[in-house]
């Protein structure tokens, strides 16, 4: 683990039980874990922890890490034992260069809710097969640069359940909508909370073929929660 990150770690968790010895109020979770005869101390002290990889859902938003991903970069290390926790190395290593598939688009939406104001924004890929061939086992490895201090965050994840048939066109979303061929993402990640212009670059692999890589600017805006 890096220093500056353990430094970063202590601090928020040590921040987070001071203020509950503090008097400061104990999430809901812990005080129904506490009635069902749990460790008070112990319990209220690191808060929820939803993943389970030790860090607290309020430290990992202080952290930049994945509250619902105990290994939020993918890259198999888990999140306290991450020295980077939000920069994995590409694992895609692929022999074949048969082109599978296209990217016929790679967009960044700007999203706005039905009132007019701000809504978490997604990434979306357009993929086109040109295979004879259904294409499964896709994975994805992409990146957000800082267009400004150049600062970088990189990810990698699986994409259990997308598929192409041969001749079929098919978008592929990255949020946390939930929603068939939506990938989740860190909702802390600087796709939401920088607010910088960035760079996304996205390689996209598909067993047995050749990755095909796509890149766009995420326009400068205000930093957003990418909550939803
Ligand atoms: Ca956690
Ligand atoms: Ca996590
Ligand atoms: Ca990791």
């Amino acid at each position: 683990m890096s220093q500056k990150f353990l430094f970063l770690l202590i601090s928020v968790v040590l921040s987070s039980w001071l203020l509950t010895a503090c008097g400061g109020a104990a999430p809901a979770q812990s005080v129904q874990a506490a009635n069902n005869g749990g460790s008070q101390a112990t319990v209220a002290a690191s808060g929820p922890d939803t993943d389970g990889d030790s860090i607290p859902d309020r430290a990992e938003a202080t952290l930049g890490t994945d509250p619902n991903n105990n290994d939020t970069d993918g890259d198999g290390q888990n999140d306290l034992a991450d020295a980077q926790p939000m920069l994995a190395e590409n694992p895609i290593k692929e022999a074949s260069t048969t082109v599978g598939f296209t990217i016929t688009s790679i967009l960044v939406e700007n999203n706005v809710n039905p009132t007019g104001g701000d809504a978490p924004d997604h990434l979306e890929l357009t993929l086109s097969s040109q295979s004879t061939t259904d294409l499964t086992d896709f994975d994805v490895y992409y990146t957000i640069k800082d267009l400004t201090t150049n600062d970088t965050q990189a990810y990698y994840r699986p994409l259990p359940g997308f598929s192409l048939k041969p001749g079929e066109s098919k978008a592929l979303h990255f949020d946390n909508t939930g929603q068939p061929d939506h990938f989740s993402v860190n909702p802390h990640s600087m796709f939401y909370t920088d607010p910088n212009q960035l760079q996304v670059e996205a390689t996209l692999h598909a067993k047995g073929f050749a990755p095909q890589t796509a890149s766009v600017k995420k326009d400068a805006s205000d930093a957003e929660t990418g909550t939803d």
